[in-house]
């Protein structure tokens, strides 16, 4: 069976503020696979997209601008359950309302600038990892052989 899969992006204030590493060691240590990865200034056009059920709300348009305004790290990452237990790494929208321990929670102040996105539930993880990669840039599920290692 295919193993679950979340799209997750560092924003733009996360890639900033020398985030990267601390926030990939998160999901690593906690024994979820990194399948794709990669560097990108997304268009506000693309922002849109990503966005798209958000686009009544107030915040719609400095959402975009913000997530367009320099380099984002968008990934996807694979487990069992990732896609809720990223969510619960990742702690609620609000940093002040995210527990400590979390990722908003322990390095966020503001929710326009909460650092990182994760995918809400299976259909949208679906549609953000194909709106952000195409299939050959996602690691085929292979599990670690000893060809990792030595040769
Ligand atoms: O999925 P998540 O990022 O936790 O929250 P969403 O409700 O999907 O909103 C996306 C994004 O919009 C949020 O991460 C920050 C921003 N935002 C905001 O600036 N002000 C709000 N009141 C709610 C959300
Ligand atoms: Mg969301």
């Amino acid at each position: 069976a295919q193993m679950e899969r979340t799209f997750i992006a560092i924003k733009p204030d996360g890639v900033q503020r020398g985030l990267i590493a601390e926030i990939i060691s998160r999901f690593e240590r906690k024994g979820f696979k990194l399948v794709a990865i990669k560097i990108l200034v997304p268009s506000k056009e693309f922002a849109q997209k990503h966005y798209h059920d958000l686009k009544d709300r107030p915040f719609f348009n400095g959402l975009c601008a913000f997530l367009s305004s320099g380099p984002v790290v968008a990934m996807v990452w694979e487990g069992e359950g990732v896609i809720k237990y990223g969510r619960k790494l990742i702690g609620a929208t609000d940093p002040q309302k995210s527990e400590p321990g979390t990722i908003r929670g322990d390095l966020a102040v503001v929710v326009g600038r909460n650092i990182i996105h994760g995918s809400d539930g299976p259909e949208t993880a679906e549609d953000e990892i194909n709106l952000w990669f195409k299939p050959q840039e996602l690691m085929a599920a292979k599990p670690l052989t000893s060809e990792a290692i030595a040769l």
